[in-house]
């Protein structure tokens, strides 16, 4: 069976339709998106249908986890909805919300030897042990360990990560496509106007398909 891991969707419905039909994707294969299903972009809603409809699985990512936390009236006090965040609360029905909750922060997959998951983790410490702020959130591992959620807070975290599973990852459209030995960083930018990309086992195949326009300025988030 084929597993399709999808990057960073954030309500780019078209394009994710546009993804899984340049993949060949069958009703019934597997398919994983690495987190923030929703937020920036133009459709959340559509996306999370999708997913609840055509069964796909997937992780949570920190945009998914941010509305949530509204959603659930978790929020801190005083504190302001962004406008993209807003739009996903204004849109997203009971089901979807439902489907969101039940999003686990990784998920492996033992009988392809991967693991998703959206930000990263710490190499070394158990994935249970991880915080979830990084599971949430990492990007870079500076030279002497410190865990950041920068983009120039060190080396990619993945590029620390030696196996054995090959790991899924999204959260860092900066960097863009990244391929290390063994994980790859699949959030191209959709939103900002670039790809939404996938990665299918057990072929070891990129794919993707162009965004039909900027949906928000990558330098404006
Ligand atoms: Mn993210």
């Amino acid at each position: 069976m084929r597993t399709l891991f999808i990057g960073d969707v954030h309500g780019c419905a078209d394009e994710l339709d546009a993804l899984l039909k340049e993949c060949g994707w069958q009703p019934g294969e597997r398919v994983v998106l690495v987190g923030d299903l929703v937020a920036k972009g133009p459709d959340s809603a559509g996306v999370v249908q999708r997913a609840r409809e055509l069964g796909l699985k997937a992780v949570r990512g920190n945009h998914d986890e941010h509305v949530l936390r509204w959603y659930q009236g978790q929020q801190k006090p005083g504190k302001k909805l962004k406008p993209e965040h807003q739009h996903v609360l204004d849109t997203l029905r009971r089901a979807d919300w439902d489907y969101l909750d039940a999003l686990p922060l990784y998920l492996r997959l033992p009988d392809v030897n991967a693991l998703a998951v959206h930000g990263g983790f710490l190499p070394g410490v158990s994935l249970r042990r991880q915080r979830q702020e990084h599971l949430l959130n990492l990007r870079s591992i500076a030279s002497d360990g410190t865990p950041s959620k920068r983009v120039d807070g060190g080396a990619p975290w993945a590029s620390h990560w030696r196996g054995p599973e090959l790991v899924l990852f999204g959260h860092d459209a900066v960097r863009g496509l990244q391929r290390h030995p063994h994980a790859f960083g699949l959030d191209t930018g959709c939103v900002y106007g670039g790809r939404l990309t996938a990665y299918v086992l057990p072929e070891g195949r990129f794919y993707s398909v162009p965004a039909r326009r900027m949906y928000m300025d990558m330098h404006a988030a």
